[in-house]
């Protein structure tokens, strides 16, 4: 399996309709960003067999989204075959349960597969029911020593409480930005490991142009505020 490494921080969601289009986009913008995310969509477009496809195209690890929400017996069936037809990393929901949640984990780890466990979606809807139990699915994600969670990139103060929630040893990836309001770094600054982008790249006239752009924007202000951070200590190391 493909490791998933913090240098871009930027993981492409590739929602594209046509293979051929979303193979070449991959190609190009792969050194911009450090994985390459596909939902069910992309397989409802181009069947399983595209999985493979696409990770015999990039070196990049191959994340899904298929937001698997089914009962143990087949959400599990169901994360053996996305891992087994060429995903590095799957995504389960956690409002299904523990039981469910630790089936696909269980699966996952036999294969050396990455599973999030989604706890509040990016969207407005997620206001409605997600949030109120974001919180208790980032816990039980924890307790089931799950690899990740996914958090909401278009609410950063909602990941910070996550990272509190998760500690240090598990990865948060946030979907949200640009497209849907987020905005670049913010995610990350609250605690993120990697924003998800699909929208602002894949859609620009040139990708590969902007995924440069958008990886070098985040560079600058990751380093920016590591450098207030820096002033901050040295300001209250003064103070003492
Ligand atoms: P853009 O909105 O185009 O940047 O794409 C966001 C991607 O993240 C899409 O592939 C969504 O399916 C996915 N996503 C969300 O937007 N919000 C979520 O809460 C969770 C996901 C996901 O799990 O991937």
């Amino acid at each position: 399996m493909r490791r998933l490494i913090e240098n871009n921080r930027i993981i492409h969601a590739l929602d594209i309709k046509d293979l051929d289009k979303a193979l070449e986009i991959a190609k190009i913008v792969q050194g911009y960003v450090d994985a390459i995310k596909v939902s069910q969509l992309f397989v409802l477009r181009n069947g399983l067999r595209a999985i493979s496809k696409l990770r015999e195209t990039v070196n990049v690890p191959i994340l899904t989204c298929f937001k698997t929400a089914d009962i143990p017996e087949i959400s599990k069936e169901m994360i053996q075959e996305i891992i087994d037809a060429g995903a590095d990393g799957v995504t389960v929901h956690g409002f299904v349960g523990r039981d469910v949640v630790k089936e696909c984990i269980k699966v996952a780890n036999q294969r050396d597969a990455y599973v999030f466990v989604i706890t509040e979606m990016s969207h407005p809807g997620a206001l409605d029911f997600m949030q109120k139990i974001g919180i208790k699915i980032a816990k039980m994600a924890k307790e089931l020593n799950a690899r990740g969670i996914v958090a909401p990139a278009t609410r950063p103060n909602r990941v910070g409480l996550y990272r509190n929630i998760v500690g240090n040893d598990m990865l948060i990836i946030c979907p949200g930005v640009g497209a849907q309001g987020g905005k670049l770094g913010d995610a990350i600054l609250e605690g993120a490991n990697f924003e998800i982008i699909g929208r602002s790249i894949y859609m620009a006239e040139d990708p590969r142009h902007v995924a440069s752009i958008l990886c070098s924007q985040l560079k600058v202000r990751l380093e920016e505020s590591s450098k207030v951070a820096q002033y901050r200590v040295t300001a209250l190391a003064r103070d003492t």
